[in-house]
Order: C-alpha cells, then sequence, then structure tokens
C-alpha cells in the first residue's frame, strides 16, 4: 500500500494522507495533527463560527465535520428531547468514525436560537417531507429561516442543504430571512444551496467523501459556500450556475434512482407471469460494461429521499404548466409494490388451502433500508398495514426498530405462522435457513427484498416467491 503525504490546505492545516492500494485505488484521510483535544482548537476564534440548524442524519455528521476541521460549531435544535440525546452522545445514526469524532468534539448544542447570532456561517439542514397528498411540505424549511433571520449577523453566509424543487430557496428561504432580518441577500448576508448527499447506512461515503455542487444568488456567495464545505472535504466540490441549478441536480439524481427502481419493479411483474427471473436478467445486463446502471425489484421504495424527492419536482412542473408524466407513472409503480407484496402472500395461502383472514403472517423488516432503523416511508409499514386489514394477525420483528417490533426475535415471529413476508433485507434475515422454517411448521416464504435463495428454500420444499422471481 503505497502512503504520499500532502499538505492539503484545510482550516487547520491539517496533511492528508493519500494511500492507492493494489488496485490503484485512491483514498485520501486526512489526518489531525496528533495534539490534544484542548489544544487543537486554535486559542482565540481565528476561524469562522458555524451554526448548524437541525441536528438529523444530515445536520449532526455536518456538524462534527465542520468541528473536526476547526470549526468552533454550534448545534442547534429545536427539539430539547433531541439536545439531551445528544449531550448525553445519544445517537444510533452514526458511523463509528462519526461517533469517535463526536466524543471528542467541542460541539456547541444548544437549543438556545439566541447563539445563533454569533455564527459567520449558518446553515439549514431541516427536512423537506411531503405531506399525506404527497404536496411539498416547507414549514420545517420556513420555520428554520425564520430562526436563522431572526438572528443573522450582518455579512453571514446562509446555506441551505435541504433538499428542495429548483425555485424553492429563492421564492421560500431568502424571502422570510429577508423579512425577518430586514437584511437583503447578496448585500447585507450571502445566500447559497448546497444539497445533502448523506447515504445513510453507508459505511464509506460521508460527509468528507462525497463530492458536492453549490450554487449562491451570486459569485461572492458561491465562493464563500465553496470555500467553506472544501474546507471539510476531501472530495470535489462543482460550482453550478446558481441557487435553482443546485436544486436541480438533487432533484434529479434522485427522481433518476426513482424511475430505475420503478423500471425493475415493472418487469419484476411483468416478467414473473413469464416465470422469468429478472434478478439473474439483471445480473445479465450488468455484464454490459457500458451504458447500464442496475437498480434490483423489491417490495416498494422508502427512505427520506427517494420516494420524496420525484413529489417536488412533480409539484414544481405543475406549477409552470408542465405534467411529468415519467416521474407521476414511476412514483404509482413503485408505490404499487407493497400492495403487490401482499397479493403474493394472499396467493401463497390460497395455494395452501387457506384465506388471508385469520392468518398468522411472521413479518421480518420495518425499516426502509438494509441494517438502519429508519422507517420514513417504509414500504414494510404498509404491508404490515394491509395485511393486518385483510384480516390477518402480523407479529413483527425488526432488530434496529424494536420498539415497533410486536415481537423480540426472528423465532418468535416465526413460531405458529402460516407465513412470513421479508421486507427488509437486514443482514440478520440473510441467513435464514429452511430448517428454521420447518422447524416452526412454515411452509410459505414471501421474498420482499429477494434477500434469500430460491432454490435453496425450494429444494427443502417451501413456498418461495420474491419480488420477480
Ligand atoms: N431500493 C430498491 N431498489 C434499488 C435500490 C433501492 O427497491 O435498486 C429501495 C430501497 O429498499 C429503499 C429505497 O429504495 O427502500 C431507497 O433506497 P436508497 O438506497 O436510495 O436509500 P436512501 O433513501 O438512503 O438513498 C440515499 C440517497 N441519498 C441522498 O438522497 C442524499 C440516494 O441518493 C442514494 O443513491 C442512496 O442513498 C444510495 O446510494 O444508497
Amino acid at each position: 500500500m503505497k502512503t504520499t503525504y500532502s499538505t492539503r490546505k484545510t482550516a487547520t492545516d491539517t496533511a492528508s494522507v493519500e494511500t492507492v492500494n493494489e488496485t490503484g485505488t485512491h483514498h485520501r484521510e486526512s489526518i489531525m495533527t496528533p495534539v490534544k483535544k484542548e489544544a487543537r482548537r486554535p486559542q482565540k476564534q481565528t476561524k469562522a463560527i458555524v451554526a448548524v440548524v437541525g441536528l438529523g442524519y444530515v445536520g449532526l455528521p455536518l456538524a462534527i465535520a465542520a468541528d473536526a476541521y476547526g470549526y468552533d460549531v454550534i448545534g442547534f435544535d429545536i427539539d430539547p428531547a433531541k439536545i439531551s440525546k445528544l449531550a448525553a452522545r445519544d445517537v444510533d445514526f452514526l458511523s463509528e468514525e462519526e461517533s469517535a469524532a463526536f466524543d471528542d468534539s467541542l460541539l456547541r448544542i444548544t437549543a438556545n436560537e439566541a447563539v445563533l447570532r454569533e455564527a459567520d456561517i449558518a446553515i439549514i439542514c431541516v427536512p423537506t417531507p411531503v405531506s399525506n397528498d404527497h404536496t411539498p411540505d416547507l414549514v420545517p424549511l420556513r420555520s428554520a429561516s425564520v430562526l436563522v433571520g431572526r438572528n443573522l449577523k450582518k455579512g453571514a453566509l446562509v446555506v441551505v442543504e435541504s433538499t428542495v424543487n429548483p425555485g424553492a430557496c429563492e421564492a421560500v428561504a431568502i424571502p422570510v430571512i429577508e423579512s425577518v432580518s430586514g437584511f437583503t441577500a447578496g448585500r447585507d448576508f450571502f445566500f447559497a444551496h448546497c444539497p445533502e448527499r448523506i447515504n445513510p447506512g453507508d459505511g464509506f461515503y460521508n460527509v468528507e467523501n462525497i463530492p458536492r455542487v453549490v450554487g449562491g444568488i451570486d459569485d461572492e456567495s458561491a465562493e464563500r459556500a465553496e470555500t467553506f464545505y472544501r474546507s471539510i472535504m476531501s472530495a470535489d466540490v462543482m460550482r453550478m450556475n446558481g441557487i435553482k441549478e443546485a436544486e436541480a441536480v438533487k432533484m434529479v439524481e434522485n427522481s433518476f434512482r426513482d424511475i430505475n427502481i420503478a423500471f425493475v419493479n415493472e418487469l419484476a411483474m411483468a416478467f414473473s407471469k413469464a416465470g422469468i427471473d429478472i434478478v439473474n436478467v439483471i445480473h445479465g445486463a450488468e455484464t454490459k460494461p457500458f451504458g447500464f446502471m442496475p437498480h434490483y425489484p423489491g417490495c416498494g421504495v422508502g427512505g427520506h429521499c427517494i420516494p420524496v424527492d420525484p413529489y417536488y419536482l412533480i409539484t414544481y412542473g405543475r406549477e409552470n404548466g408542465f405534467t411529468h408524466r415519467l416521474l407521476m407513472t414511476a412514483r404509482n409503480i413503485n408505490n404499487g409494490m407493497p400492495h403487490h407484496t401482499v397479493g403474493i402472500a394472499a396467493k401463497a395461502l390460497r395455494e395452501k388451502g387457506k384465506k388471508m383472514r385469520g392468518a398468522r403472517i411472521a413479518l421480518l423488516g420495518l425499516a426502509y433500508k438494509r441494517d438502519i432503523g429508519d422507517m420514513r416511508e417504509s414500504p414494510a409499514l404498509v404491508i404490515r398495514d394491509e395485511l393486518a386489514a385483510r384480516g390477518a394477525t402480523v407479529r413483527s420483528f425488526d432488530p434496529y426498530v424494536p420498539k415497533e417490533s410486536t415481537v423480540e426475535s426472528i423465532e418468535d415471529a416465526l413460531s405458529g405462522a402460516d407465513a412470513l413476508v421479508i421486507a427488509t433485507d437486514h443482514s440478520m434475515f440473510r441467513g435464514i435457513s429452511p430448517s428454521l422454517l420447518l422447524k416452526h411448521g412454515v411452509s410459505v416464504v414471501v421474498d420482499g427484498r429477494n434477500c434469500l435463495s430460491k432454490a435453496l428454500f425450494e429444494s427443502e420444499g417451501i413456498w418461495y416467491r420474491g419480488i420477480g422471481r
């Protein structure tokens, strides 16, 4: 492993270590000068004071990264309960490295908005969900903009990281900040958009090594934002032509993903009627070294990004007199996958001479994604609720969401069950064996994440259906 040292200009003259492994893959790790934590920070506030507003999946890792690079960081959240949990370092979504850096950090965690008045840079990292009718919900962004505007220091830089449709920063965040502060953007304060790109549960990509894009209300704003992000990251920062382009980038990258997932979900439903295994077909298509990017069918699309962002574009298009037929079709296909999965379970029970009403179903997985405990927009919850609505008794287990689980183990869920439905491909579930099911007399598996071996379970006489296989 070849190691080269280079001193990259950073907030604290941190040396960075460029390692190139056997396969030529470059990994750059920044190493802090090995000094005591207290001595690490400049004696006087020579570094900008950074306030991060919203300490969730996006804001907390950002605050930790800025602190690690020597900024004086204020972590602000409106939720006092979250503040006390963070003060006790009681967080369950940080990686090991982030947790260690958090423990070492000098982060000032507060719910006192007056502290924001110190900030030279204020970064808004609040959720931008959709309402039940799929319309964008910009209330958190509006509220955060009021908070920042009420406590804005003249000459400060405001950055919005929250994912929004093109035009939202100029239609909501900037006007609110201006009206509350009495300042004018571009004159009295700087403004930029740098959309977040956190990938929850990812053991490799993090704030430091995911490239970003940034767009400013003017060049000076964009320059300041780009300088800040470059000072806390090893990855590149691309300057867009203005705020709208930066907003559009995030919408495009996540809508791209939703459309491609819908594509393979539709193929899964079509090909299963022809007895074609779509997952094998996708693996076959992957052998093409260019022009193809694999996505995989499943029981639905969850999370705070992929099933949400397209609705921001759909609404924005409608406001501009355009109908996003493709985005809407993709959303409808993906929203239909939990129902499709329940339909497979109902078919299985019928073939076993049983009805859904009164059936006992073991549901493994409640989170929207492997090996994390986030249930936002989770298809597993839609499956759970539809099974119950159709009269089944559901025993659910998710090791990452114990409080929402009705039982405490896989075996408790399987005990006396007529069928097993897997809705999240947690690593723990991938090891389930046919013998475990047979031990509990379970002879039906509906594998909503195609995470078990069809051939293995069928060889043991278990009725197996995946999504598209
Ligand atoms: N899913 C499929 N088939 C696929 C991929 C995902 O059904 O081929 C489902 C997942 O089970 C999940 C949902 O879609 O329910 C979303 O999965 P995701 O892997 O996209 O996970 P997210 O929501 O955490 O997406 C994040 C996104 N990051 C940001 O928006 C900042 C997304 O842009 C990333 O592409 C994604 O992580 C990632 O790369 O894993």
